[in-house]
């Protein structure tokens, strides 16, 4: 067996079990925020991850708000922001979210440490 068949046939129950997780934890919260929001409008401070890209790109929120990024994907993803300080996700499983609460005004650009780079978007966070 090669080695790509092998991670394919490795890949599936991994890939079953977060699909699984992700069902049981729609179910928990029907898809709301499960904190209360901190600022008006933070229920709407979603960043959607799909397909090895943030959605969108370039989010802009208000300081104090609540910040959700929602890894789509069947693998995990990071949100870490470039500056290698102001926030990181660390691994974002597969059907798993990362909240960061904003309270610092900026522009902050970030990338996806396991996907580098090309895997990147911006978080504005106004004053
Ligand atoms: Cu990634």
């Amino acid at each position: 067996m090669n080695k790509k068949n092998f991670f394919r046939l490795a890949a599936l129950p991994i890939i079953s079990l977060s699909m699984g997780l992700s069902c049981s934890k729609s179910n928990s919260n029907n898809g709301y925020t499960p904190t209360p929001a901190p600022s008006p409008g933070a229920t709407g401070n979603i960043i959607a991850i799909a397909n090895m890209s943030f959605s969108p790109a370039s989010k802009t929120v208000a300081k104090g708000a609540s910040v959700k990024w929602t890894n789509n994907d069947a693998y995990p993803h990071t949100a870490t922001s470039n500056d290698g300080s102001s926030f990181d996700s660390g691994n974002i499983a597969g059907g798993a979210s990362y909240v960061y609460v904003a309270n610092t005004a900026g522009t902050f650009k970030y990338h996806c440490t396991i996907h580098g780079t090309t895997m990147s978007g911006t978080l504005i966070v106004n004053p």
